[in-house]
């Protein structure tokens, strides 16, 4: 495999189109490019009728909407601000009383290969009875609960639980710190946590509830009262008295009817932080309806669900697209889908082959380091090949988290989806939602690396600094033009971040998108060239540069400065580089491999392992301009291991390139 260089490269000259085959698009439901134009020109021809028309038809209401949409305190969008409605009912009651009550909801896959089912109808209960489990512990409407979780039922449980009752969740991700769990504890004021024991992955029991309490032992998190402990595993945790209680003994006695509770639409469902271009990540604020309507909306459109489908997606909950694409569009929308616990490597790399052929899944969501890894693998072993498990029940194949590169998309396309199944490539982010620019899978020709055209009545554009369009064919800036229902509505305790974030006042009152685009000459097709800002992009996670660097140079006794960077990485896509000057001197041999790794270890801590980076190089000093500014684009040069070939005449101390190309 090249590396994602040369396929950026590549993509430049790509010209290879896959139209979907008269079979797909006949099926489809939004069928052929003249059934997307038709989607797109009612939106067009009349915005809000639309979007009105869409909320009545894809969503029960308590009390119906009267007003579309208010944009009277822009940026600060309403939708459907007057309706009411529950987003658990709208995920599981409105399945009883129909064919779907008996359906098999979730198909739960452990990580040691053991399988549970549960029904709609079945589901129903158990949310029901957490909720209950919940309201006899004094949470309900408006307070906040952190869910800290493994891939689990009982994960959906949780989120669900809470919707049931409009409280209002924040998944922390199971991978991230105690210290970011007691950061986003005390944001969002949560006053319960939901947590696991343990954990399992690839054989390994991994701590959950530990790492809970070192965060609580921290202090200051005075709004919390409560955790609730699910026992994934027979090993015991410890467990504080008033404070903590067992999955069994909080539902002990509870009913498994719970009335679900109607909140406004705009009421936040739930707070997902992620990260942006300073130190502190943002609390992205969405709502239940229009979040909602988006989540099942694209179920029917990107995936074009029918009521047979065995769906996979496999992000865990912990993120945005966990939310939307295992936790609410599969369950509003009436799916089957698979839910796994554990890793793609285990018991090894042909587990989600297996898994595929095991449970008949049809259509099949992942990210391309995933891909990119399993590539790798098989490449390495035939018999993880996906060539050895029976693909056939495959009809879509989906995409999403950071660009797929053309070789990655045309071995997913071969050897995934036998030259048969569509790939939708779907570009969005934790502040839209859901889905914003994708193909459709019966109707979008696909142009690999390219996410193609956005959905109907999105109003993706490119444009310069200023604003203005840029022609086809010119990079720039991605941009919406107008909202939409899912959109982010505000960064929680922080509405003036979220202004400033993302509707920058030179850009004419569009939401900023964070990444570069262009489109292309011939079809207008959309490719995100990266991010514009100081986001890196590792494995399909977000990882704010500045967030890197705060946790280095937190390590006061060590860390003098640090600066980070990301570099092309075949299989990660980015890989995270971090230049650091140490209080003692420079390290060399031995001891900076101690020191590197001492340090990773600390990265770890203070945010997680997903954040540790993968080179460590250290200088007597940082490359800065005579104003003191670190010039980053020379580290990345650097991190490239390209030669330098921009400007350094502003450069303070020029000398210092040499040394930091030098050292690793
Ligand atoms: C859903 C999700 C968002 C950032 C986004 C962009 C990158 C996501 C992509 C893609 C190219 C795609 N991204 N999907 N880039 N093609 N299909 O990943 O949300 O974690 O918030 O990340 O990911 O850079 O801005 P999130």
């Amino acid at each position: 495999m090249s590396s994602p260089n040369s396929s950026i490269e590549s993509v430049l000259v790509e010209n290879r189109v896959f139209p979907p085959s008269d079979a797909i698009a006949k099926a489809a439901r939004i069928s052929g490019m003249a059934g997307y134009e038709a989607l797109c020109a009612e939106a067009e021809k009349d915005f809000e009728g639309f979007w009105a028309r869409l909320a009545r038809e894809n969503l029960q209401w308590t009390k119906p909407f009267t007003r579309t949409l208010d944009e009277s305190n822009a940026p600060f969008f309403q939708w459907f601000a007057d309706g009411e409605l529950n987003a658990s009912a709208n995920c599981l009651d409105r399945h009883i009383g129909t064919p779907t009550e008996n359906k098999t909801a979730i198909i739960f896959e452990a990580d040691d290969g053991a399988v549970t089912r549960i029904t709609y109808k079945e589901l129903l209960a158990r949310v029901s009875q957490f909720a209950n489990a919940l309201k006899a512990h004094g949470v309900g409407k408006g307070d906040r609960v952190l869910i800290y979780m493994p891939m689990t039922i009982e994960g959906v449980i949780a989120m669900q639980a809470c919707a049931r009752i409009g409280a209002t969740h924040s998944v922390v991700f199971g991978g991230f710190s105690a210290k970011a769990v007691h950061e986003r504890v005390i944001d969002a004021g949560a006053v319960a946590i939901v947590t696991a024991n343990y954990q399992m992955r690839g054989g390994k029991e991994l701590p959950l509830k530990a790492i809970i309490d070192e965060a609580l032992a921290t202090g200051g998190c005075d709004t919390l009262r409560h955790v609730f402990v699910y026992e994934r595993t027979p090993t015991v945790c410890n467990m504080v008295e008033g404070r903590d209680k067992t999955f069994a003994q909080a539902l002990a006695g509870q009913s498994t009817e719970c009335p679900p509770v109607a909140v406004g639409a705009e009421h936040p469902l739930f707070i997902l932080y992620t990260s942006g271009s300073t130190g502190k990540p943002k609390g992205v604020q969405h709502s239940t309806g229009g979040y909602l309507l988006w989540a099942k909306l694209t179920m029917d459109w990107t995936f074009d669900l029918r009521p047979d489908d065995i769906f996979w997606c496999t992000a865990d909950i912990g993120w945005i697209t966990g939310h939307t694409y295992v936790t609410y569009g599969p369950l509003a929308a009436g799916a089957t889908q698979i839910i796994f616990e554990g890793i793609p490597t285990f018991p090894n790399a042909g587990r989600f082959w297996q898994m595929i052929e095991r449970h008949k899944c049809s259509i099949f969501y992942t990210a391309p380091t995933a891909i990119r890894s399993l590539i790798k693998a098989a490449e390495g072993d035939a018999a993880v090949h996906p060539a050895r498990s029976d693909l056939s029940s495959l009809r879509i194949l989906g995409s999403v988290g950071e660009p797929i590169n053309p070789e990655a998309w045309m071995w997913y396309y071969k050897h995934v989806g036998g030259e048969r199944c569509p790939i939708v490539d779907t570009f969005w982010q934790t502040e839209t939602g859901g889905h914003v620019i994708t193909p459709l899978p019966g109707a979008t020709p696909l142009v690999p690396g390219s996410c193609t055209l956005p959905l109907p009545g999105i109003t993706a554009a490119i444009v310069d600094e200023t604003g203005n369009d840029v022609a086809n064919g010119a990079g720039g800036i991605l941009v919406i033009k107008r909202p939409w229902p899912s959109m982010i509505r505000t960064i929680w305790n922080d509405p003036e971040r979220f202004k400033k974030s993302y509707f920058p006042e030179e850009l004419k009152g569009y939401y900023l998108a964070g990444d570069g685009a262009v489109r292309s000459a011939d079809r207008g097709y959309f490719r995100i060239t990266g991010r514009i800002d100081d986001v890196l992009n590792v494995s399909g996670h977000r990882m704010g540069t500045m967030e890197i660097e705060s946790a280095l140079v937190a390590k006061t006794d060590l860390v003098a400065e640090a600066a980070v960077v990301g570099r092309p990485d075949d299989v990660t896509g980015e890989a995270i580089c971090a230049f650091v000057v140490l209080k003692r001197s420079r390290p060399t041999g031995e001891e900076a491999k101690q020191i590197a790794n001492e340090l990773r270890n600390w990265v770890a801590k203070e945010i997680g392992p997903i954040a540790k980076p993968k080179d460590i190089r250290f200088g007597d000093n940082l490359p800065k301009t005579r104003s003191g500014k670190i010039m980053r684009r020379l580290l990345r040069s650097i991190a490239k291991g390209e030669a330098i070939t921009q400007d350094t005449s502003t450069l303070e101390n020029p000398a210092i390139l040499d040394q930091l190309a030098q050292t690793n």
